[in-house]
């Protein structure tokens, strides 16, 4: 793939991730989580964006971290080979990263767009406790030949609370940048805990870390290595085997006059210290692709954990919809229990007196026609008797507009008490309990009165379709037409005959052809109201679909899709968990085995 298409991928990354960052923000009980996304959009940003661009490898970056009052400053002034950093008594004192840039390095400074975020650097010298966005630099008299003479060495703000979302994340931007992690922890607060898990996260995301204990008593040294051997670094959450062996060293406390003085009393502390770190850096290249490679590493395995809390949301959301959709399917169940099944459709009565009619012999055959309801007129007043004498009073059934609308009070009333009892569970169904409050039922039953209407007069048209099916097919096929007419007569005379033959010679057994013209009559009716209520039927059939279409499902996308429209977060959810994803495989080609992080000797610097 080209790289100007990796860059612009690990920029959307990077934005991605930060969206996601601020999205978990918004819950108070993730902002841990939201320090890991921001630790993976900064590794996306300062080792990913620089690697696709073609950055060289140098300058290295070495970073300072641990909890408040560690040593922190003071390892920095170690480091750099002089009092550089403003080693101060006061916990929490330093509050925006600061990077020591050796003179040596002349002006080089990264220039990849998207260098550390958000972060500004501050063009004025300012003092370690300004809180805000930014990022000083500073220059430091390193000499030729130095061997961090190509390093810049970066004093960080504490880490004591995941909550302090402005530090913690100005952490996280510096920490994923650094090819070395040095993470300082004093004797006498080794193991804080919100530190120590800081570490196994630098630890977990493969940063070269070197552990640096400081104010250790002499004597105390050894036990106090291994203590936190065991206590700190054993203690990562990954099985026994997977540990690495995170290289620890020790710094005793110094008087004031050896931690000031550098080069003379303390620099035999300084070379403890940057053996280690050279131990880690056989070259620049070595060292970075090491970073690149365990960036893009921590990204693949991470990636997933890191999107869990976001896809819970959108489980919820899938939550949501299949109550909107249950709440439907009450709807429609309530429609065919409370109006379609009592409906008669009265209007295919008349469909079935008009297709007798047209069974009539039309012309001089009236005269047969007429002849044979003479005939049945005993039958027929008789059948009107007792139609009228046994027939009950239709029972009443509720209009389809009173069942539909009551439906959908059930429907919004439900939806609006499940969402009051879920909106102590999560932010999406809080939403939609304000949305209640705010309106939503007016809106959904406005869309419901739009549809209905709608979906009345398409079902008029369907209705009056259906029942002109019958005559309308016989009228356009004149012989199908005149072959049932020609049927049906013949049916009557055929009765008429059968009479006659049976009961020769006549007399008055040939009243027997009034029942039995009757009966043919009867037969008939019976197959033309067979034709009809077929097509009654399957009118149903399409009323029920009919209302799917154009009542009930329009307004239940509406209301399934409601909290995530209007510019939602929820649709940039979606899009996002669809983007992350393909982003880090896409990138993961970037990734190439690197030495690993302990098998190498440490580079020897001679003591001075
Ligand atoms: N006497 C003495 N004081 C130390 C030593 N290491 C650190 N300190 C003091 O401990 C305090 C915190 O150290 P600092 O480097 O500012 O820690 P940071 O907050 O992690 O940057 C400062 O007042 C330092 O002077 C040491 O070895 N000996
Ligand atoms: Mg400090």
């Amino acid at each position: 793939m080209e790289p100007q298409t990796h860059r612009a991928t690990a920029r959307q990354l990077a934005e991605d991730l930060g969206w996601l960052e601020e999205h978990c923000r918004k819950h108070p009980e993730l902002t841990e989580h939201a320090a890991h996304l921001r630790l993976a959009g900064a590794l996306t940003r300062n080792v990913i964006g620089p690697a696709v661009d073609g950055q060289p490898a140098k300058p290295l970056f070495v970073a300072v971290v641990g909890g408040a009052g560690a040593g922190k400053s003071t390892v920095v002034n170690f480091l750099a080979g002089s009092v550089v950093a403003d080693a101060n008594p006061q916990a929490g004192f330093t509050r925006h990263p600061t990077a020591f840039l050796p003179a040596t390095l002349g002006g080089a400074w990264p220039s990849h767009l998207g260098f550390l975020g958000p972060l500004q650097r501050l063009s004025d010298e300012k003092p370690a406790n300004l809180d805000e966005d930014v990022y000083q630099v500073k220059r430091i008299p390193t000499s030729v030949g130095d061997p961090l003479a190509d390093v810049v060495i970066w004093d960080c703000p504490d880490m004591t609370t995941w909550a302090s979302a402005g530090y913690v994340s100005r952490l996280m931007e510096v920490v994923a940048l650094a090819d070395i992690v040095v993470y300082v922890a004093s004797d006498e607060r080794y193991n804080d805990i919100v530190p120590t898990q800081f570490l196994h996260l630098m630890i977990q995301a493969g940063k070269a870390v070197v552990c640096c204990l400081t104010k250790v008593r002499e004597v105390n040294e050894e036990a106090m290595i291994a203590d936190f051997r065991a206590k700190i670094i054993g203690q990562l959450p990954v099985s026994v085997g997977e540990i690495p062996a995170v290289p620890v060293m020790a710094i005793p406390w110094l008087a004031d006059d050896v931690r000031k003085d550098l080069a003379g009393l303390g620099a035999k502390y300084r070379v403890g210290l940057l053996n280690q770190i050279l131990a880690l850096c056989p070259s620049p290249e070595i060292a970075r692709q090491r970073t690149l490679t365990n960036a893009v590493k921590y990204l693949e395995s991470a990636g997933n954990g890191l999107l869990d809390v976001a896809r819970r949301d959108l489980t919820e959301f899938d939550d949501w919809r299949a109550t909107v959709n249950v709440g439907r399917s009450q709807f429609e169940e309530r429609y065919r229990r409370e109006y379609l099944s009592g409906e008669a459709f009265r209007r295919f009565d008349r469909t079935t007196e008009q297709v007798q009619e047209m069974l009539e012999l039309p012309g001089p055959g009236k005269v047969v026609s007429s002849g044979l309801a003479l005939l049945r007129l005993p039958y027929k007043y008789a059948r009107e008797f007792l139609g009228k004498t046994l027939t009950r009073p239709a029972s009443l059934n509720l209009s389809e507009q009173t069942v539909c609308s009551s439906a959908m009070v059930s429907w919004l009333d439900a939806l609006q008490a499940e969402a009051l009892r879920r909106s102590g569970t999560n932010t999406l169904w809080k939403q939609v309990t304000h949305g209640f409050d705010a309106g939503l039922k007016a809106q959904a039953n406005d869309l419901f009165a739009k549809n209905y209407h709608t979906f009345e007069l398409k079902e008029t048209d369907e209705l009056d379709q259906a029942a002109r099916a019958v005559p309308e097919r016989l009228t356009n096929s004149p012989i199908l037409l005149s072959g049932l007419r020609v049927g049906t007569v013949a049916l009557d005379l055929a009765a008429v005959v059968a009479v006659i033959v049976f009961t020769w010679p006549p007399g008055w057994a040939l009243l027997l052809i009034l029942p039995a013209v009757s009966i043919t009559r009867q037969l008939v009716e019976l197959l033309v109201k067979f034709a009809v209520d077929r097509g009654r039927n399957k009118l149903r059939a399409k009323r029920e679909s009919l209302l799917s279409e154009q009542l009930t499902g329009p307004v239940a996308t509406w209301l399934g899709d409601w909290p995530s429209s209007g510019g939602s977060s929820l649709e940039k959810l979606q899009l996002v968990l669809r983007r992350v994803p393909d982003a880090i495989r896409e990138l993961s080609g970037l990734a190439r085995p690197a030495p690993a992080l302990t098998s190498l000797p440490p580079a020897a610097v001679p003591q001075p």
